[in-house]
């Protein structure tokens, strides 16, 4: 059978990018169990310890750099149905990482934020990055250089392509969420727009989420085995 849908947004989350051996947040073992969240996560986090936080980014995207982290069988399930599909497959990822790239994704939205790059403090304008950001490296944008940030979106400001993602899910006839705990918004509020909009809902997690009752459709267990069986 050809997969019934024609404008399908897939939102997706750490837990989609566990199994490719990157750590989740808030299950056990994830990164928020050996960092407070207002010390690495908050723009006055940054502005209290920049070290600190330069050093939770740098690790991070020590990681991705070293050629041990590989794209698992869900992402490479999503970039599969994106290619063969007749009609639009967008993702709306929260993940920072680039495996949805190397799987072979081509419309994606990084709403918060990517690990390989870097943003300017000052205007956030952002650049293509490898290796560490220290506080020695300053922008070329400004008049007075201002140091370089990770860029990545922290509480309280403002998640990337928001026009974009609304646009979308206003047209969605299918929205799929993979491997996000529902904890963070806007992000979780996503499903709801996308019902009201007329779509057909589905979660794909380890375990119910936190917004799992606005869901039409749940399945649960790992991704890299949920996500080829629905979109094949
Ligand atoms: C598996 C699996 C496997 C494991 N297979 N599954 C409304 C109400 C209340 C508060 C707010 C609200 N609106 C805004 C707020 C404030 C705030 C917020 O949400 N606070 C909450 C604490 C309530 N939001 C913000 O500040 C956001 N900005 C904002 O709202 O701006 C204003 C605005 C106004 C109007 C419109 C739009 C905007 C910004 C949020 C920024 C979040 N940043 C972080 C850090 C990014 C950089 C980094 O990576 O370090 O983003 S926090 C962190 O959480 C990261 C993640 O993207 C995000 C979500 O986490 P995720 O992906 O869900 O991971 P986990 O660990 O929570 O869950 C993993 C899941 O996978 C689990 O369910 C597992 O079971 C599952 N799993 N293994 C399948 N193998």
């Amino acid at each position: 059978m050809l997969f019934p849908y024609q404008n399908i947004v897939v939102l997706t989350g750490a837990g989609i990018s566990a199994e490719s051996g990157i750590r989740t947040f808030r299950d056990q073992d994830g990164l928020w169990e050996n960092h407070r969240i207002e010390d690495v996560a908050t723009p006055e986090g940054y502005l209290r310890d920049p070290v600190t936080v330069q050093n939770f980014y740098n690790l991070r995207r020590q990681q991705l750099e070293s050629g041990t982290v590989e794209p698992n069988a869900a992402h490479l399930a999503l970039a599969e149905l994106e290619a063969k599909l007749d009609g639009k497959v967008t993702i709306v990822t929260q993940n920072i990482d680039n495996l949805h790239e190397a799987a072979g994704s081509k419309n994606i939205i990084h709403m918060h934020g990517e690990l390989l790059k870097a943003q300017c403090s000052q205007t956030g304008q952002s650049i293509e990055w490898t290796g560490n950001i220290t506080l020695d490296d300053h922008c070329h944008c400004c008049q007075i250089p201002a140091p370089m940030r990770p860029n990545v979106v922290w509480f309280g400001e403002m998640p990337i392509g928001m026009g974009a993602i609304h646009e979308a899910l206003l047209e969605a006839d299918l929205f799929i969420s993979i491997g996000t705990s529902g904890a963070v918004y806007p992000a979780a509020g996503f499903v709801h727009e996308a019902a009201m909009h007329g779509a057909h809902t589905v979660e794909l997690n380890l375990e119910p989420s936190d917004v799992e009752s606005e869901f039409a459709e749940k399945r649960y267990g790992p991704a890299s085995e949920l996500v080829p069986k629905f979109v094949a």
